[in-house]
């Protein structure tokens, strides 16, 4: 119901993330609607009008406390049953048994460096010395892991279907690396690896923002992703080479 204004919803969690959303927003629209209702009865009935003289006892009564009571009932009822087991599910490793395509992902003012491992799965050395213009990440290719690895700047590629694990920092500010049609955003700090997984679910061509104001640059800081299949994924990793 809500999807119809939200990007499209491309990873196996999504529906859970905007279930979410929608019951918050059917929640905070009901509470709209009769805190609405009981302002404009109290405009009526308490107008000046009705009482040329002001009284200071208020009104009495359980129905305030009864109100209250109803919308701490409906946020808890919302927090336990779907706000807390789609956080909880989020912070669980990956599922075991499946093999997850790794990637590392590099946030600097104002770019997004792309870091795959390549045919061996194993992260090559990296080296802040090495860092340049040609070699964003600094990849050692003199170490053999990464002799396959491959390093991009701003496009992400994954296959669909299978999981996805991004481990991402920062090489200067706060950056927030943001797939909206994956329902994923994370912060990129400096001096910590965070890690974040999904599973696309749908093929599609989309952009990676970035959604921490993290300096002028911010609004360039843009980055494309793919979700493609195994077999071209596979290609477009083998042409990186
Ligand atoms: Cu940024």
């Amino acid at each position: 119901m809500i999807e119809r204004w939200l990007p499209a919803a491309a990873s196996d969690h999504a529906g859970a993330l905007d279930g979410v959303l929608l019951s918050v927003h059917v929640h905070m629209a009901l509470i709209f609607v009769l805190w609405l209702a009981v302002f404009v009865i109290a405009l009526i009935k308490f107008r000046g009008g009705a009482h040329p003289v002001a009284t200071q006892a208020g009104v009495r009564g359980w129905w305030p406390a009864i109100a209250i009571g109803l919308v701490m009932v409906g946020d808890v009822i919302l927090l336990t049953t779907q706000a807390l087991p789609a956080w909880a599910a989020r912070n669980e490793p990956p599922p075991a048994g499946v093999e997850p395509v790794e990637v590392r992902v590099t946030a600097e003012q104002f770019a997004w460096n792309i870091h795959y491992p390549g045919a061996d799965r194993r992260f090559g050395r990296t080296q802040p010395a090495l860092v340049s213009a040609a070699n964003p990440l600094g990849i050692d290719r003199r170490d053999p892991a990464a002799a396959d690895d491959v390093g991009v700047q701003h496009v992400l590629m994954l296959p669909v279907n299978r999981t996805a694990v991004i481990q991402l920092t920062s090489r200067d500010v706060i950056h927030s690396f943001t797939l909206n049609e994956m329902r994923v955003k994370q912060d990129a700090t400096p001096g910590m690896t965070a890690r974040v997984w999904f599973t696309p679910i749908a093929r599609g061509d989309w952009e990676i923002a970035c959604s921490q104001l993290c300096g002028l640059g911010h609004y360039r800081m843009r980055g494309e992703y793919h979700v493609v299949d195994q077999a071209a994924w596979e290609r477009w990793l083998a042409e990186q080479r």
